[in-house]
């Protein structure tokens, strides 16, 4: 049987050496970004993660095999390919019997990061709680994962058409903890502020650092959600958030699109309705997260 989890030889090097690593998905490589912009954004937020010092460590099912650590050509598979299936952690146990090539979500990377001793895991936005999710329970999978798993998430929010503050009660029910770089209210991913306070504003990575040893020493064994508002000259101003959102969920509901297909869809259709401009946003929003996570990664290895 195969080793269940490869690790790319620098991830393997750098976790065997205590050095800051910084897992990312691909997901939004398979799913939620067009070729060729999936994969210069992908190059651009390793290497964000590399000026910080830290490694990156893409993940990805190929052939089967969960790795941790895409190598460029592996990267270019996944974002070149016409079979790759976007994989939820519920999805692991099917696609790697099967023996499939697929972009991991939030919540399937935060499952292979935790099981590598990863701390610290980048994406664009997390998936939430939809609006209508009163009716059709329609709750991302990476809001439990969030909480489940021993590591620190890094997100320009949740992705703009959810329900946010649903999300942020959601996340309180279970009991993850949410900082905010910076601010005082949760972001809302293209544009910097979602209007939602929160309870917790960090300004230095070493502090966030310091509660997540805190909590680790209490024997809390969960992860904690940090939003970095995207940089207010690069995101979209709000009434164009506002509008998109309004047209992209009204698309939705025309077309019935529902389950794992919703979040694909509404990106699309929000990239349709600003001409591109969510893209951008998007790409500009996932580099500036992986900057802050280099920084928290190298906090997290400094000894206390
Ligand atoms: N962030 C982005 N684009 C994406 C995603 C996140 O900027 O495509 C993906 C992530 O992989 C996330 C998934 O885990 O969408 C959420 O899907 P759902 O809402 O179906 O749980
Ligand atoms: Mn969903």
């Amino acid at each position: 049987m195969k080793a269940p989890i490869r690790l790319g030889e620098e991830v393997r090097e750098g976790l065997g050496d205590s050095r800051p690593v910084v897992a990312l998905e691909t997901s939004i490589v398979t799913q939620g970004m067009p070729y060729p912009t999936n994969l210069e954004a992908a190059r651009a937020t390793q290497e964000a993660v590399r000026s910080g010092g830290a490694i990156p460590a893409l993940i990805g099912v190929l052939g089967g095999e969960l790795v941790c650590g895409l190598t460029e050509v592996e990267l270019e598979r996944l974002g070149t390919s016409q079979v790759a299936g976007k994989v939820q952690l519920r999805d692991l146990p099917r696609v790697v019997a099967e023996g499939r090539d697929g972009g991991v979500t939030v919540g399937a990377s935060l499952f292979a990061a935790a099981r590598c001793g990863i701390e610290v895991f980048v994406t664009g936005g997390i998936g939430g709680v939809s609006p209508g999710a009163g009716a059709s329970f329609d709750v991302s999978a990476d809001l439990r994962a969030i909480s489940d798993h021993a590591c620190i998430t890094v997100c320009a929010g949740t992705k703009a058409f959810m329900d946010v503050a649903a999300t942020l009660e959601y996340l309180e029910t279970l009991s993850v903890p949410v900082a905010v770089w910076r601010s005082s209210r949760f972001p809302w991913f293209y544009s910097p502020d979602s209007g939602v306070e929160v309870e917790w504003r960090v300004d230095q990575a070493g502090d966030l650092a310091d509660a997540f040893r805190a909590g680790q020493r209490l024997g809390h064994q969960g992860g904690i959600l940090l939003g970095v508002p995207i940089p207010p000259e690069e995101g979209l101003d709000a009434g164009t958030t506002r509008a998109a959102v309004d047209h992209a969920l009204n698309e939705l509901n025309r077309q019935g699109i529902a389950g794992k297909d919703a979040t694909p869809f509404l990106l699309q259709a929000v990239f349709k309705y600003t001409d591109g401009a969510s893209l951008a946003a998007n790409a500009s929003l996932i580099e500036h997260n992986a900057r802050v996570g280099a920084e928290l990664a190298s906090a997290l290895v400094q000894p206390d």
